[in-house]
């Protein structure tokens, strides 16, 4: 046997199953299912967490993470979320849903659940698309971008402008952290991972609702390969939605955070 030096600089997050997601090629949901599965490892929560999975391409996410999770109706999840928790407040409780599920089916639950500060962790995947049926328009699809339901492209006379989540939700004074970070490259990804450990780290001290929205590709239904995928997100998205905190409440801004 031939001795080697190779040392493992990567590898299957604790989080995980071992199951292969069924996410397009060049889909962004992977890389937050790994983000997430970091930093809960990390915090050492991975035995104290509860996840509620959307209707949308996340789907089955509950069948990649190896922690507990439920299945919420479309839009629903966080007042699931708000009940678990309420119930069994020493877990960690945190939603995953698209835009379709977060700022169209499930707005009302959204807002309702960030004015109440509800102890709970948003994470939120803005791809400007309902993925999984297909690439419909979202309320987060941009001015003019063409989808399988706005084919000449979004015309805000008739269809309306987007809504800006992150900014809405800051708004209100429930809301303790609210972020937006994008998953176009590694160095947003890097800075996307230390904003969802906020995130967690707010419920893990008991200071509120906390969002983080993540910008994500969607080669399939943007119909480009995952390079143009990227600079499409980097030239159209971010000048839309920036990155940024929108809402750091004082106790949060005081907050100590361990780790990275
Ligand atoms: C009550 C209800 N309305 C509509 C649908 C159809 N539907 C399923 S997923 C979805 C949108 C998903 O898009 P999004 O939340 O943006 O997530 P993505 O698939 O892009 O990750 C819709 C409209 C449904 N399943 N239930």
């Amino acid at each position: 046997m031939v001795e080697t030096d190779v040392k493992i600089v990567y590898k299957r997050p604790a989080g995980f199953t071992d199951r292969v997601t069924h996410y397009c090629p060049g889909c962004t949901h992977g890389v937050a299912h790994r983000l997430i599965a970091e930093v809960l490892e990390e915090m050492g929560e991975l035995n104290n967490t509860i996840g509620v999975a959307p209707v949308g391409c996340a789907v089955f996410a509950y069948n990649y993470f190896n922690f507990d999770f439920v299945e919420a109706a479309h839009g629903r999840a966080p007042a699931m979320a708000t009940g678990i928790k309420r119930t069994l407040p020493s877990k960690t409780l945190f939603t995953y849903q698209g835009d379709g599920d977060l700022a169209s089916m499930g707005m009302g639950e959204i807002v309702a659940a960030a004015a109440r500060g509800e102890q709970i962790t948003v994470i939120f995947i803005n791809n400007t698309n309902y993925g999984m049926t297909g690439g419909q328009m979202a309320p987060t699809t941009l001015p003019g971008q063409k989808t399988s339901s706005s084919p000449l492209g979004r015309d805000v006379e008739t269809q309306g402008y987007p809504i800006r989540t992150a900014e809405l939700l800051a708004t209100l004074d429930g809301a303790s952290f609210v972020a937006r970070r994008s998953l176009h490259d590694a160095r947003s990804i890097r800075m996307a991972k230390r904003a969802l450990r906020t995130a967690f780290e707010v419920q893990k001290h008991g200071l509120g609702f906390s969002m983080v929205e993540l910008l994500s590709i969607c080669p399939t239904n943007w119909g480009l390969n995952t390079e143009d995928s990227r600079k499409w997100l980097a030239e159209h998205m971010l000048p839309y939605y920036p990155v940024g905190d929108f809402k750091v409440s004082t106790a949060v801004s005081e907050m100590k955070i361990g780790g990275n």
